[in-house]
């Protein structure tokens, strides 16, 4: 059985400022205070497990050492099945130093070229662990199709080029309430409280 959650306090281990806003919306109505990496200065640890769950882990019990308290990380990405996966845990590596996801999602639309499969899903795995070194994953994924040119100005990442299985806009044309109900942070999110928030 998962650990139950009963702390005050939590750390999100993510220095991605979109990531904050969802996970903050989600954290929020179990009335858990939040600090993010940033706020805390935390160091941004170098990802260097081949997984989402190796990566989210590996987040999440970097910032429980630095900070002593409960941390939240989420390990996440764009996975195009004419692509074999990728970007998949490198998406945030293919927006560059600068963190231009102009120059990522050009890359997603170069690479496919004239492959007509525009299938595609974001998965997100969600590691929280302790201070004591115990911790709890989970994986939720949304399927969807890739669409050119990007559209909409809401959320972050490759959200202007994804149109969620069963929707006609983008998670960037969305308004964001509708994306935080329905994305693969939201899908891991629910797992995360079905097992650790429940009483
Ligand atoms: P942290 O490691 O500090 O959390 P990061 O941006 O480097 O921040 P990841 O290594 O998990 O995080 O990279 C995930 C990338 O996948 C992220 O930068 C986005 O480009 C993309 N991504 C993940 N979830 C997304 C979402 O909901 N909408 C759009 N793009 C998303």
């Amino acid at each position: 059985m998962a650990r139950l959650f009963k702390e005050p306090k939590l750390v999100l281990a993510t220095h991605n400022p979109g990531k904050v806003v969802e996970i903050a919306a989600l954290v929020k109505p179990f009335g858990i205070e939040v600090v993010s990496a940033g706020e805390l200065d935390l160091p941004e640890p170098e990802e260097t497990e081949t997984t989402f769950e190796g990566n989210a882990r590996l987040k999440a019990h970097a910032a429980a050492k630095a900070s002593g308290l409960p941390a939240l990380a989420d390990d996440s990405g764009l996975s195009v099945g004419a692509l074999d996966g990728a970007p998949g845990i490198y998406s945030a590596r293919w927006a560059g130093p600068t963190k231009d996801f102009g120059i990522a999602m050009d890359r997603v639309r170069a690479e496919l070229g004239d492959n007509p499969s525009r299938d595609a899903m974001f998965i997100c795995a969600l590691t929280l662990a302790w201070p004591d070194g115990h911790d709890e994953t989970f994986l939720g994924t949304i399927t969807g199709a890739l669409t050119f040119p990007a559209k909409g100005e809401h959320g972050f990442g490759y959200d202007p080029i994804f149109v969620p299985t069963g929707f006609s806009q983008t998670f960037g044309e969305m308004d964001p309430a509708k994306k935080h109900a329905m994305s693969h942070r939201a899908h891991a999110f629910e797992q995360l409280v079905a097992a650790c928030f429940a009483e």
